[in-house]
């Protein structure tokens, strides 16, 4: 495989920025080796400086539910750029699609558009403080919001893997706000509770994980926290970031059947584009300035080419509920298929599935919270990950994200990744058995 172009953008990449990279986990720390500088994408591949064509399992981690460079969306990209690329003024589009989340999302019933995840996740907790007059949030350990400052306690996704679950740069007063548990523990949330009586203000979850690779709650779970938040008077904030508009037309609130209090949506409602959102329960949401007291602001926020892909995007969602069907057929047949290779090799690693998403962590303990995420081991994933690539299959370059499929991959694609998968495990526990000198 030829990546000498890839190769020397990262070089000059590393002296111009941090890393090389505009987001950690791209830089590939954690498997080794150059990144992939993509040069553009179509359907189900990608295609890299060096004119590599990948199947792609990341869907720039989670929007791209239709594809890559879906019609609808190209063209409703170009509509809007005919207009203009921002005014910083209301527009009807961002009417439209506040009323389409809120039709969609069982939980919503007033929802601000922002830029991103991140803004949309520590614009929800200030709200969610403003609102109960409290200063604690409680957050899950393994559990990635975004890069504000209250998350990055015990964060999953890139902070694992290069280091730093526990940023510096981040204030030991802020620390001290944010109080972890371990997910899929409902007594540690009680205790947590118990302990800071009247002071907890939300209790901010990925109701199902993608950041420390796809980890499923237990039954009852979220129904437990519900229960908690409304016995002591915590916001319950379900970051839908990654599960909005992807586990079901109304995310994983729709698929469990548990209403959060406020809920942040990020890059999925803008098909691709820069965007994000918060939203939930009225009362609370008119706590945003201009309706009230908790100032939160931004040029960029319902920008109306941002507007245009997600609007086509989430409209396509909403009229075709059958996706949800197929998505979860295509991934089904995937998983099962990893499932079989493992039972042929004899290998016993977990795989954890919900829609379309999933994990195959390289460990044989059930993956259920953090600690048993960090069982996995990071060599095995890493050989793993490279075998993929060079069978033409572009993974996340981390143990620690979940991988999403997109309706753009066919029954024929899936039977490329399960042969790619069994070459590839193939070929590890083959490396492996030499290392202890099984042959
Ligand atoms: N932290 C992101 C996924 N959990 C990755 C962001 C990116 O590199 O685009």
């Amino acid at each position: 495989m030829k990546t000498e172009n890839s190769k020397s953008l990262f070089e000059r990449a590393k002296k111009v920025i941090p890393g090389g990279v505009n987001s950690p986990v791209r830089a590939f720390r954690a498997v080794g080796g150059n990144p992939l500088f993509i040069k553009s994408a179509k359907g189900a591949f990608l295609f890299d400086e060096d004119e590599n064509k990948y199947i792609e399992l990341i869907n720039s981690w989670g929007p791209m539910i239709l594809g890559h460079g879906h019609e609808l969306i190209e063209k409703a990209v170009r509509d809007a750029a005919g207009g203009s690329l921002s005014y910083g003024a209301p527009t009807k589009k961002e009417v439209e699609m506040a009323e389409l989340i809120i039709s969609m999302v069982p939980s919503i019933e007033k929802v601000r558009m922002v830029n991103s995840g991140t803004e949309a996740t520590m614009s929800a907790i200030r709200v969610a403080r403003g609102f109960t007059g409290k200063s604690k949030i409680i957050k899950f350990e393994g559990c990635y919001h975004g890069h504000g400052d209250s998350f990055l306690i015990a964060a999953g996704s890139g902070a694992v893997t290069m280091g730093h679950p526990d940023s510096p740069g981040v204030t030991q007063g802020v620390a001290n706000d944010t109080l972890t548990a371990p997910f899929n523990d409902l007594k540690a949330v009680q205790q947590l509770a118990d302990a800071n009586k009247n002071n907890i203000a939300a209790m901010i979850i990925e109701p199902v994980v993608g950041n420390m690779g796809c980890v499923l709650p237990r039954p009852g779970y979220l129904e437990g926290l519900r229960k908690i938040c409304d016995k002591e008077n915590i916001v319950l904030i379900f970051d839908e970031v990654m599960t909005g508009f992807r586990v079901a037309k109304g995310g994983a609130q729709e698929y469990f059947n548990i209403k959060p209090d406020l809920t942040t949506l990020g890059k999925i409602i803008g098909g691709g584009m820069p965007v994000g959102a918060y939203g939930g329960k009225k009362e609370i949401m008119d706590f945003v300035s201009p309706a009230g007291p908790v100032y939160q602001a931004g040029t960029l926020s319902g920008n109306p080419a941002a507007m245009s892909a997600g609007l086509a995007m989430l409209k396509y969602l909403n009229e075709n509920p059958g996706v949800y069907k197929t998505l979860e057929t295509t991934t089904s047949k995937i998983v099962n298929g990893i499932k079989a290779n493992l039972n042929k090799l004899g290998l016993n690693y977990t795989v954890n599935h919900l829609g379309s998403m999933f994990t195959l962590f390289f460990t044989s303990q059930e993956v259920v919270d953090f600690e048993t995420a960090k069982t996995s081991n990071p060599d095995l994933f890493g050989k793993y990950f490279h075998a993929m690539l060079n069978r033409g299959i572009y993974l996340a370059p981390s143990q620690y994200e979940s991988l999403f499929i997109s309706l753009a991959i066919t029954d024929e694609l899936a039977d490329q990744i399960i042969r790619a998968n069994f070459e590839s495990l193939q070929e590890i526990q083959k490396l492996e058995s030499l290392k202890v000198g099984k042959f």
